[in-house]
C-alpha cells in the first residue's frame, strides 16, 4: 500500500493537490479538515467541539483526532479497492506523526513518503484570504490565519525533523502553477511508488 502524506502550512495546496493525486493513483483521501468541517455542517457534537478550535486557528486535541483518524482510516480502506491512502492534514503534532506509523505498523504497512511543500508566508496569506472572500470559511481571516501560521511553525514544522532522519522527507517547491506543483509530487510518488 502506498501511503503518502501531504505536508505543509495551510494555505500550501495540500487538499488541491490531493485532488489530482487520488485520481492519478487511486488513492483513499483523507482530509482531517474536511472531516471536521463534515461533522461541523452536520450539527454533531464533534462538530461543535471541533468548530471551537478552529475558529480560533487552533488544533483540535491529539487524542481525539488520532482516534478520528483510526476509525476513518478503517473505513477507507474497507470501503474502497484503493492502492493507498493520502494523509491530507495529518500529522500535524509529533504525537500525531508517532501514531500515524504506530497504527500503520498494527496494520502491517508503513508511511512511503512525506511530500511537504514550501511557500512563502505572504503567498500563504494571500491564498487563504482569497479563499475566504470566493467560500465564506471561518478560519479564512486574517486574524485566525495568523494564528494557524503560528501554530504551524511551533506545533507542525518540528515534523520535518522526524521524518528526515527516517529518510521519508521529501520537500517541494509549492510556488507555481497547480500543474507544475503536481508534476513536481507525481516524481517523487514515482519514486517510491
Ligand atoms: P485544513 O482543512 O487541513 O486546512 P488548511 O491547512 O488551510 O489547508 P487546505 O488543504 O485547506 O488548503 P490548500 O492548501 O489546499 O485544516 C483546517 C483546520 O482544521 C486547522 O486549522 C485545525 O483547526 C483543524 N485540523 C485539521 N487537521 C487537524 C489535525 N490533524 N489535528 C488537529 N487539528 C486539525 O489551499 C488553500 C488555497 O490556496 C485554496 O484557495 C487554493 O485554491 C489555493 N491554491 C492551492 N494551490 C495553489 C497554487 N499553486 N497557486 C495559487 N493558489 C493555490
Amino acid at each position: 500500500m502506498l501511503n503518502i502524506v501531504i505536508f505543509g502550512a495551510p494555505g500550501s495546496g495540500k487538499g488541491t493537490q490531493s485532488e489530482n493525486l487520488i485520481k492519478k493513483y487511486n488513492l483513499a483521501h483523507i482530509s482531517t479538515g474536511d472531516v471536521l468541517r463534515a461533522e461541523k455542517a452536520a450539527g454533531t457534537e464533534l462538530g461543535k467541539l471541533a468548530d471551537s478550535f478552529m475558529s480560533k486557528g487552533q488544533l483540535i486535541p491529539d487524542d481525539l483526532m488520532i482516534d478520528i483518524l483510526a476509525s476513518v482510516f478503517d473505513q477507507k480502506i474497507k470501503a474502497g479497492d484503493c492502492k493507498g491512502v493520502i494523509f491530507d492534514g495529518f500529522p500535524r503534532t509529533i504525537p500525531q506523526g508517532v501514531a500515524l506509523s504506530e497504527m500503520l505498523e498494527k496494520r502491517g504497512q508503513a508511511i512511503s513518503a512525506v511530500v511537504s511543500l514550501d511557500v512563502p508566508e505572504e503567498e500563504l496569506i494571500e491564498r487563504l484570504i482569497n479563499r475566504g472572500k470566493q467560500t465564506g470559511r471561518n478560519d479564512d481571516n486574517y486574524e485566525t490565519i495568523k494564528a494557524r501560521l503560528d501554530v504551524y511553525y511551533n506545533q507542525t514544522t518540528p515534523l520535518k525533523e522526524l521524518f528526515e532522519k527516517e529518510g521519508k522527507l521529501y520537500s517541494i517547491e509549492g510556488v507555481g502553477s497547480v500543474e507544475d506543483i503536481f508534476s513536481r509530487i507525481s516524481s517523487v510518488i514515482d519514486k517510491v511508488k
